[in-house]
């Protein structure tokens, strides 16, 4: 049986919401916050040391994708996640049901299998191994293995998903045996508020260091999955770390932030700036666009990344038709820096009490 690590400061709260501390036994971060997702044990594009510059303090890898290549024992002989992928600071790892989703995965009481997407092979994920793999990688936080539905599903269907989580969930922390990584249970339910109640009632009985909103921003209306997020929020602990899995457009993370998560990742920064697209505080600009082929104004004027601080709009549109890779470093580098900056506006209007400023500009520029 585990021994919980991990703690959550609250440094400063107000009414729902709040900026807290999380202090795992190995590293700790401010919240809230956001991580990048460095799926195979990096960022695409985007060197973890470039991540250390702009000051995150955790990045998310992901169990299936380590489990299956390089391998968790491998990565555990080289000393762990954190020494192998040359990050100094904090790390959660994902526990793998979700990604197997799109995989053609077979759920059964036991476990999830699926076939490997590098080369075909079978593979098995049950909460026991998931928490095996990610005790071998050494994660800060690891996840309990989860089964989300995609929406819309019909009761039923979020029923067997909500009991097989919240037993794989006991099974996860009774196999749970590291002392230096805490684990975090994840809550279901789709947008069934009944049915919400009932996994965050049993997550919480069987008790972990922190709570993972999981099961949303998969096919439902943003009202809803926001809707979900503030019932989770009444009622989840206030005093451990809230978790919104899978959750980073600038409209939900402000909303979120003020109804009280703590915690957030996200692939569409980094993907986005993949085909050209940069969030700005002027919106979201794509790069292609005629108009700036011999533009002289940076992406963001308000921003003082690298990418906006050299380069004329002119050189990314450029990029875009003769080299999209290093574009895509130069866009990846601005967005993420975007999503920091966009956490610290949420950390002053904690700070503030007033989140006014922070949620008129995602409505004028994110709706
Ligand atoms: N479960 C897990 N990871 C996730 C999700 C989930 O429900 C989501 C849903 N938005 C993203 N990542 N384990
Ligand atoms: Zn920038």
């Amino acid at each position: 049986m585990t021994t919980l690590s991990g703690r959550f400061e609250i440094l400063k709260e107000s009414g729902s919401y709040r900026n807290g501390r999380f202090l795992g036994e190995r590293h700790s971060f401010l919240t809230p916050v956001f991580m990048p997702v460095g799926t195979r044990g990096s960022v695409r594009l985007f060197p973890h040391d470039l991540l250390d510059q702009i000051g995150f303090e955790v990045v998310l890898a992901n169990t299936y994708h380590m489990m299956l290549r390089p391998g968790a024992d491998v990565v555990a002989k080289l000393g762990g996640l954190h020494r192998f992928s040359g990050w100094p600071n904090a790390i959660l790892t994902d526990s793998g049901g979700f990604q197997v989703m799109s995989l053609d995965a077979n759920f059964d009481l036991d476990g999830v299998s699926f076939r490997s997407v590098y080369d075909g092979a079978k593979a098995y994920l049950t909460p026991e191994n998931a928490v095996r793999m990610q005790e071998l990688l050494g994660s800060d936080i690891a996840m309990v293995l989860d089964v989300c539905t995609m929406l819309p599903a019909s009761t039923d269907q979020l029923k067997e998903a909500l009991y097989l989580t919240i037993s794989w969930a006991k099974r996860s922390k009774a196999a749970h045996n590291r002392s230096d990584q805490s684990l975090f249970g994840i809550v279901q339910g789709g947008t069934d508020a009944t049915l919400r109640k009932i996994s965050i009632e049993a997550t919480c009985e069987i008790g972990f260091d922190g709570y993972a909103i999981g099961g949303l921003a998969v096919g439902e209306e943003r009202s809803l999955t926001l809707e979900t997020v503030q019932l989770c929020c009444d009622s989840l602990p206030q005093d451990a770390p809230r978790y919104l899995m899978g959750v980073g457009d600038p409209y939900s993370i402000v909303h979120a932030v003020e109804l009280g998560v703590d915690m957030f990742d996200c692939v569409a920064p980094s993907r986005v700036a993949r085909h050209g697209v940069g969030w700005t505080s002027n919106g979201k600009v794509s790069v292609k666009q005629a108009r700036y082929v011999a533009s002289e104004e940076p992406l963001d004027p308000n921003c003082e990344c690298d990418t906006c601080v050299r380069y004329p709009m002119a050189l990314l549109n450029h990029l875009f038709k003769v080299d999209p890779v290093t574009l895509g470093v130069l866009l990846t580098r601005h967005n993420l820096t975007f999503m920091k900056t966009l956490i610290s506006w949420c950390r002053k209007a904690v700070e503030e009490g007033n989140f006014n400023d922070p949620k008129r500009f995602v409505e004028t520029y994110y709706s």
